[in-house]
């Protein structure tokens, strides 16, 4: 590595929390599916900062909006109407079919926000006695990092010495709908879970299983909260994966891609009165529906849709699929992937996934692992066939190599 790169890494390692264990790269620049290190070494990147940069680095109508609406007004709190937020409003609720939109900045915040109203929902519209509020999450799941969140995670990574935390909340297997039948009572007012659960390594749950869990929830008057945060906004080839599902949830949450990566813009998505529930005064948030983060959000869904990148990820996605399937390599246990959300499990005796990052990182894809034996791969969706197929090739090449 050149001086440079060493300092950049040997700065954030002196003055930085060390919360994280980056790739060793330093990244200076970013176009469409590419990004370029201070050497000037370019990578395709595949992980899109985690589904963040659907539409491409930088995009260009995005940044256009971003500035224009940045020379104008940036913040104004709720405390005044601005004249970016109704439009928003207008414009995600015709997308998503929504009629009630809360926005806030992170996936988190949407997280946190969503679990208050349910609670709230429950307890003024359902008749939950108060207090005993009960929501149902899955194992392995991801959906945050605040204490609340990491307060129902079953990974000790994330929950780990950070407790005491929150009660009123129910573990049960993913994709398992007897398990979820088993688990509702009178006073579960909520099932929170990810269509896909992405950083359990992209798990995909069996076919028909989001039929059952609809017809369950909808039984037992228990809202169905997709976290959408990762899967949403084109990822899996539709609009939102429960799309796949032929279902709708009562609330949806988007974040990630929601801004094309280049602010936080979270929403909290309702297709009934759970939202209807808040009253002025018991939630907010100082950047919560800012006239930046709207003119933003805006652009990003625009091009979402007028550039055919949800048509292109799944195109896209079920050539990388077949590719990534078609790769012989004794080192690979299960290729997954839905849309341009896709990951390759490795057997444990092929060594961490880790060790194959870095090598792809060497032949130029920037890719991420997780839980120690999956790469996953999400690209934005903007890839072409032949960025598919070169980074096919260097994948067939990376896995086949032997690090015994
Ligand atoms: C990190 C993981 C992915 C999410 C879903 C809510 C959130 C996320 C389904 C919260 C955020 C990020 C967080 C980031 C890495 C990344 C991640 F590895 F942590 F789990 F994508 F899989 N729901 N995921 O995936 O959104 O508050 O971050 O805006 O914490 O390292 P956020």
């Amino acid at each position: 590595m050149s001086s440079s790169v060493i300092d950049f890494i040997a700065t954030e390692a002196r003055f930085g929390a060390q919360n994280y264990a980056p790739i060793g790269v330093v990244l200076s620049r970013g176009e469409g599916v590419w990004v370029w290190d201070t050497e000037g070494n370019r990578y395709l990147d595949c992980l899109s900062a985690y589904s963040a940069v659907s539409q491409g680095h930088c995009h260009p109508k995005i940044l256009a909006a971003m500035v224009e609406q940045a020379h104008r007004l940036t913040l104004t709190s709720r405390a005044f109407h601005n004249d970016q937020l109704a439009l928003f409003y207008e414009e995600i609720a015709a997308l998503t079919g929504s009629h009630k939109v809360l926005p806030m900045n992170s996936g988190a915040e949407a997280v946190e926000t969503a679990i208050k109203s349910v609670r709230k929902w429950g307890y003024e519209v359902k008749g939950v006695p108060d207090g005993q509020a009960e929501i149902i999450v899955c194992a392995n799941n991801f959906h945050g990092r605040t204490l609340g969140i990491v307060g129902f995670s079953t990974d000790p990574e994330t929950h780990g010495h950070f407790g005491p935390f929150a009660p009123g909340f129910k573990i049960i297997p993913f994709g398992d709908a007897a398990a979820l039948k088993k688990a509702i009572t009178p006073n579960t007012v909520a099932f929170l879970v990810e269509p896909i659960q992405g950083e359990a390594g992209v798990v995909i749950p069996p076919a028909g299983y989001f039929t059952e869990v609809r017809q369950l929830c909808t039984a037992n008057n228990v809202m169905l909260v997709l976290d959408e945060i990762q899967t949403g906004l084109g990822r899996t080839g539709k609009l939102l994966a429960e799309q796949h599902e032929g279902i709708e949830a009562d609330v949806t949450l988007l974040g990630k891609a929601l801004s094309g990566g280049f602010y936080p813009v979270s929403a909290v998505l309702s297709n009934n009165d759970v939202l209807g529930t808040l009253r002025p005064g018991q939630h907010g948030s100082t950047f919560g529906g800012n006239p930046l983060a709207c003119a933003v959000a805006r652009a990003a869904m625009r091009v979402l849709v007028e550039e055919g990148m949800i048509e292109n990820a799944a195109r896209q996605g079920a050539r990388f699929l077949e590719g990534l399937k078609d790769i012989r390599a004794n080192t690979i246990r299960e290729v997954r992937g839905r849309g341009l959300m896709l990951a390759v499990e490795l057997h444990p005796e092929a060594g961490r996934a880790r060790r194959y990052c870095e090598a792809l990182q060497g032949k130029g894809i920037l890719a991420k692992d997780t839980h120690e034996q999956t790469i996953r791969i999400a690209p934005p969706l903007v890839i072409t066939s032949d960025q598919v197929d070169w980074a096919l090739e260097r994948l067939a090449s990376t896995l086949t190599q032997d690090f015994s």
